[in-house]
């Protein structure tokens, strides 16, 4: 019987650690925007590289704006993605349009690239009737199936297997598309993780697992996390394809996305990208850093802010200008703000959408705790603005 391993004696009593095995990061540009010596940029023409500096300006001003919408009470939850906009937006600039995407929560970037409208953003996070969710999900649980992203779910790292299934799928039928499953560093500690990867592998699937790395689970530093030299040696434990890249360098995001993206679809090889960077804002807008993380650390990141080195890039080629570069981020600040605007005075979903979809016929139990909600808002309804409970009186 096979073991599937390959024997190599020796007479020597000796363990192994890895710790021989350091993993190198890929860098293509400096945060002044000059590339590095015999860095090869990758091939992009001007008008999709202004879509990724435009879709991470957009990205920056949402989180900006709806962290401050926050504040005000105007919504419930919010969580930015500040500092990981290279990661988040450069590997969906890598992937064909119907590619699928199983994010974790702070990948906004990605949905911003794929043409996600402000408007759909609002809807969701306002929870209103034109919300895809129905209002029946927390803030920032967006979704699209036009755009081929999978709702987000709270439990985390249960869309790592599930996209190795969906990859899986797509191999079956021969369609040439990937899927490419986004997770931090801390949901990487989850079993989840390990089962989607060992059989990625031993399935030869189109799947590609980008870990962003980004130093924190919530108030956990990664040093507490795990013993190793981050994510990307575990890869390698499966045989499988991996590599480190800077991400908060858009370009090396960019290149290394488009070449697994080569790898997954041509020879139905899985890899393991790890995006290191840095999350610059709180864990959400429940949390607060100042009790376990330094300013002085988050000021050293801050100064290597992937906005900032992109556009560099973008200044040196004279494919972008400052007057621009201000002009958009006004234009940008104003649309989120109509779109906030417009989003929250939409009505609420009806009561009624709250049990549907998720049985072909809802059953009896639920149809009869909906009728109790019912009678319980028409006794109480100045309890029930238009804004909650929206029920038919008629
Ligand atoms: C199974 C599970 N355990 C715990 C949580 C609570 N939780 C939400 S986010 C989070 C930290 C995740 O950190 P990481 O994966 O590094 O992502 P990041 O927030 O840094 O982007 C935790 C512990 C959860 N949502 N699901
Ligand atoms: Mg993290």
């Amino acid at each position: 019987m096979s073991t599937a391993t390959r024997e190599r004696a020796v007479h020597q009593l000796e363990f192994m650690r890895g710790d021989e095995l350091q993993i190198p990061t890929y860098k293509v540009v400096k945060q002044d925007g000059t590339p590095y010596k015999g860095a090869q940029v990758p091939d992009l023409d001007q008008a999709l590289a202004l879509k990724i500096y435009r879709s991470m300006a957009r990205t920056r001003v949402l989180d900006e704006r709806m962290l401050a919408a926050q504040r005000q009470g105007r919504l419930s939850f919010y969580m930015q993605s500040t500092g990981e906009e290279a990661t988040t937006v450069g590997f969906a600039a890598a992937l064909e349009d119907d590619d699928m995407i199983m994010a974790q929560y702070r990948e906004q970037g990605a949905l911003v690239f794929r043409g996600f409208t402000l408007d759909e953003f609002m809807n969701q996070l306002f929870s209103n009737e034109q919300d895809y969710g129905k209002g029946r999900q927390m803030p920032i649980h967006y979704g699209s199936r036009q755009l081929h992203y999978m709702t987000i779910s709270s439990p985390l790292a249960t869309q790592i297997p599930q996209a190795t299934g969906y990859a899986y799928g797509q191999k079956l039928a021969g369609d040439k598309r990937c899927t490419v499953t986004v997770f931090g560093e801390g949901a990487a500690s989850e079993g989840d993780f390990h089962a989607a990867l060992n059989m990625a592998s031993v399935l030869k699937v189109p799947v590609i697992f980008l870990c962003r790395n980004n130093g924190y689970a919530i108030s956990t530093p990664s040093s507490e996390q795990f013993a190793a030299d981050g994510i990307a040696p575990r890869a390698l434990g499966y045989r499988m394809h991996a590599i480190r890249v800077d991400g908060n360098d858009v370009l090396a995001v960019y290149a290394a996305m488009q070449e697994a993206r080569r790898l997954a679809v041509e020879e139905n090889e899985p890899v393991l990208i790890e995006a290191m960077s840095y999350r610059l804002a709180a864990h959400s807008s429940s949390d607060d850093p100042s009790g376990y993380r330094s300013k002085k650390e988050e000021e050293k990141w801050r100064e290597k802010d992937p906005l900032v080195r992109f556009k560099n890039w973008l200044l040196k080629r004279k494919w972008w200008s400052e007057e621009e570069d201000s002009a958009l981020f006004e234009r940008e600040r104003q649309a989120v703000l109509e779109a906030l605007k417009a989003a929250e005075h939409r009505p609420a979903p009806m009561v009624d959408e709250m049990i549907t979809d998720v049985y072909d016929q809802p059953t009896a139990h639920l149809t009869e705790q909906l009728e109790q909600l019912k009678a319980h808002i028409r006794r109480y309804p100045d309890a029930y603005p238009k804004t909650s409970g929206r029920i038919d009186h008629g």
